[in-house]
């Protein structure tokens, strides 16, 4: 099977409140799908090029709800487990002040992901294999896999992509700064929000901090601004790409989606300017409705939305 992008991380069931305020106040909420890796292999598919998940799901209907909306995006699902014992991570999104997630995923059957539970042949085929700091940060064994396939992918010459998204909820801030270093060496290209780069090296110039990830071995590094767009940063230069004007709505999953459009571009053979435009149109998009799936695009919705805009 030919399969272009292999995500590998924790998917969640999401509860987004249909006004805002804060939990303890929230009646009504509306369900969607979530889940960093998840968010970003739909929107690599949604725009037309094949995507395969790596996860476990508890053997519950959340999980058997991630399978039919992965079937339904025509996602392979494979190499996704079903741990019958185990139960599919849920969170809330609530908005006051922003938005704000409360989980309750720990002891989830992603977080029992083991290497063991890898097939190792299935990234034989693949061009990129993507994760995220998240699914470091969720247990220690799911940490292990996600750096142990990611050697694995870069043996067989696949990119391996890795987004920072640092959850302070989830690690202390100590192990966290330990891991994603140790996952910079073996990453290709790298996508962080500014609150990451700031998280990890201070309050420096955007360029001059993603600089300090190229010293780690990445060839590029992809800055995810929200509204003001992106900086794409190589050995070669740093290029600033602004962003759309729009009323964002909801920015959950936005970055993740941004993520899956831009590595979309990257195998059409786009060059960072045309790529970077394209991505930054799927994260507006992605923001003008609540929560993290529904919102994106496909590559029509994203080629009208730019052609109108431009
Ligand atoms: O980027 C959006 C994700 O953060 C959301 O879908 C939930 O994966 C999630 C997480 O762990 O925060």
């Amino acid at each position: 099977m030919n399969i272009d992008l292999i995500s590998l991380g924790e998917p969640l069931i999401e509860f987004y409140a249909t006004k805002p305020g804060h939990l303890k106040n929230i009646l009504l909420f509306e369900r969607g799908w979530g889940g960093d890796t998840s968010n970003l292999a739909v929107s690599f598919a949604r725009l037309g090029k094949k995507a395969g998940y790596i996860t476990k799901i508890g053997g519950d209907d959340f999980g058997q709800s991630f399978i039919d909306l992965w079937k339904k995006e025509h996602i392979d699902v494979t190499n996704v487990l079903v741990s019958p014992k185990d139960f599919t991570g849920i969170y809330f999104i609530t908005y006051h002040n922003g938005h704000d997630f409360t989980y309750y995923r720990k002891g989830s059957a992603a977080s029992k992901l083991s290497f063991k539970d890898i097939d190792q042949d299935y990234l034989s085929n693949a061009k990129i294999f993507h994760s995220s700091g998240i699914s470091e940060a969720i247990s220690t064994t799911c940490r292990n896999t996600v750096l142990k396939t990611a050697k694995l992918a870069k043996k067989k010459g696949l990119i391996y992509s890795f987004d920072i998204n640092h959850r302070p909820k989830l690690w202390s801030n100590e192990t966290a700064l330990k891991v994603i270093t140790q996952t910079l060496r073996l990453a290709d290209i790298v996508f962080p929000s500014l609150e990451d780069l700031r998280f990890l090296y201070g309050d420096e110039q955007p360029e001059n901090l993603s600089r300090r990830i190229l010293k780690f071995g990445p060839q590029t590094v992809v800055v995810k601004l929200g509204s003001e767009g992106c900086l794409v940063t190589t050995k070669k230069k740093s290029m600033k790409v602004k962003g759309f004007k729009i009323t964002s709505v909801d920015p959950t999953g936005a970055g993740d989606a941004f993520d899956g459009a831009f590595l979309f571009g990257l195998l059409k053979g786009w060059d960072s300017e045309e790529t970077a435009i394209f991505a930054n149109a799927v994260g507006a998009l992605t923001s003008l409705g609540k929560g993290a799936v529904n919102p994106i695009p496909n590559k029509k919705r994203v080629e009208d939305f730019i052609g109108k805009t431009t």
